[in-house]
């Protein structure tokens, strides 16, 4: 039923050698110009609640995960030292409290000198001797897993290795195709219980099961957001009671594959057409955004563009009238879509270096009139972000037009008629090619079952 998410996978394998030596040579520069001779990379760990014996979820330095599938393997280390094959330093205690990892397997095992330890103990004796010439990338919030490495994340080597990230190795482009195909199937399943007339909480769980995720393992909390909670950018409340009356579900969902997210958000209506028609012209507009993206285009340029888009459906919608500069420059179109048109995606979902000029550090702010976007470079091949557009009733802001110059160019009859349905977002992860780009999460749904 499910597609190979495993670290078992034959065709991920074919790809992880390649991607094992860019690393190599992304940190091979990081060290140089960090003046340092080894790069110990921990893997985190999880932290205890205030006053409690309970530890939150762990969640992995995605330093790490870039180097190995490995998402659940705390207090562990990677040595790389330039030329010579890297070390996993893997904590494998023995504890009959918990599940400790089991013994190392995968296509990614033969990539390393496995050093397995049992206790803290034993993990000094695998760190360079050099300690000075170390640099450590990982959070510590405990001095001693240091073992008397003192420059911790230098801002040098920091910058190298999140400006490189923006480029995704064969290998991750596959692992995110995977991301994509699982929550495509999530979404299936999601909208047959919205179908079904679940409540938004049932809704989450049809998801869960299908993409075979606990909670804490979805790349972020789900929005499931049924009629009006659509117009809630980041709605995680999950109501376990149904409405009486279905209209509208807006889902923004992920999965993860070996510690790389999917971000994808899909509206539907319930059987209202003329809302059915809003999504249909929004899914279109999407689709032309999309088709814009490429090697060489300017984010920044692509998000105003998308404005000047959604002001032609808010006019054909009677939403609003105007020609699209004016709605642009009185600040309609914002309040109908005040959010970023996407961002970078990979191990986080709002993946680092999306304002990185260079990596050097240098960054590019976002326009002054969209202080929300979250990806302001000139797109490369290779880059993986997202374009997510959206279309709201939120109250909040349309009222702050109101005595403005924009109040004329919004029809509030129509805004009436939009906001029990709260708001359409439809959300793709796309990747960008020379003079092309391929649709992950389109083709993930038109190969999910
Ligand atoms: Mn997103």
């Amino acid at each position: 039923m499910y597609a190979d998410y495993s670290d078992k996978n034959p065709a991920l394998g074919a790809f992880y050698a390649r991607h094992i030596e860019t690393l190599a040579s992304r940190h091979d520069q990081a060290l140089s110009e960090a003046g340092a001779s080894h790069a110990v990379i921990y893997s985190g760990n999880p932290k205890l609640a205030f006053l409690d014996d309970h530890h939150s979820p762990f969640k992995p330095n995605p330093h790490f995960v870039s180097w190995a599938p490995l998402t659940n393997l705390p207090f562990s280390y990677i040595v790389y030292t330039p030329g010579e094959k890297p070390r996993l330093i893997y904590y494998q205690p023995h504890d009959y409290w918990h599940v400790v990892p089991g013994a190392p397997d995968g296509y990614w095992t033969a990539h390393f000198d496995i050093r397995i330890v049992h206790s803290i103990d034993e993990i000094a004796a695998h760190m360079p001797t050099d300690r000075e010439k170390c640099i450590i990338i990982g959070e510590i919030g405990d001095k001693s897993l240091t073992f008397g490495i003192e420059r911790i994340n230098p801002t040098t080597a920091i910058n190298i290795l999140h400006y490189a990230r923006g480029i995704k190795t064969p290998y991750e482009i596959e692992v995110l195709r995977l991301s994509s195909r699982r929550g495509a199937s999530g979404h299936r399943a999601a909208e047959a219980a919205f179908r079904d007339g679940a409540s938004e909480f049932d809704i989450h769980h049809a998801y869960c099961k299908a993409v075979s995720h606990t909670d804490p393992e979805l790349p972020y909390s789900n929005i499931v957001a049924l009629n009006q909670h659509a117009a809630i950018l980041h709605y995680t409340h999950l109501d376990r009671h149904a409405p009486d009356t279905f209209r509208s579900f807006l889902i923004d969902a992920g999965a993860q594959v070996h510690g790389y997210a999917s971000d994808i958000t899909r509206t539907y209506s319930y059987q209202d057409e003329r809302f059915k028609a809003l999504i249909e012209r929004m899914d279109s507009m999407q689709m032309a955004i999309v088709d814009k993206v490429q090697a060489g285009v300017d984010y920044r340029d692509l998000h105003v563009d998308n404005h000047r888009m959604l002001a032609e459906v808010l006019v054909e919608s009677e939403l609003a009238s105007g020609d699209p500069d004016t709605l642009l420059e009185t600040g309609v179109t914002s309040a109908f879509f005040p959010h970023g048109l996407g961002h970078l995606l990979g191990i986080q979902v709002h993946d680092v270096g999306g304002f990185m000029e260079s990596a050097s550090g240098a960054t590019i702010d976002p326009p002054s009139d969209h202080p929300h976007l979250r990806l302001t470079r000139v797109l490369k091949e290779d880059m993986v972000l997202t374009i997510e557009p959206g279309l709201y009733v939120i109250d909040m802001l349309l009222e702050n037009l109101r005595g403005t110059a924009a109040e004329q160019h919004v029809n509030w009859k129509t805004v009436d008629w939009l906001r029990p349905f709260g708001g359409i977002r439809i959300e793709d992860n796309v990747r960008v090619l020379t003079n092309d780009r391929q649709n992950l999460t389109r083709d993930a749904f038109a190969s999910a079952t």
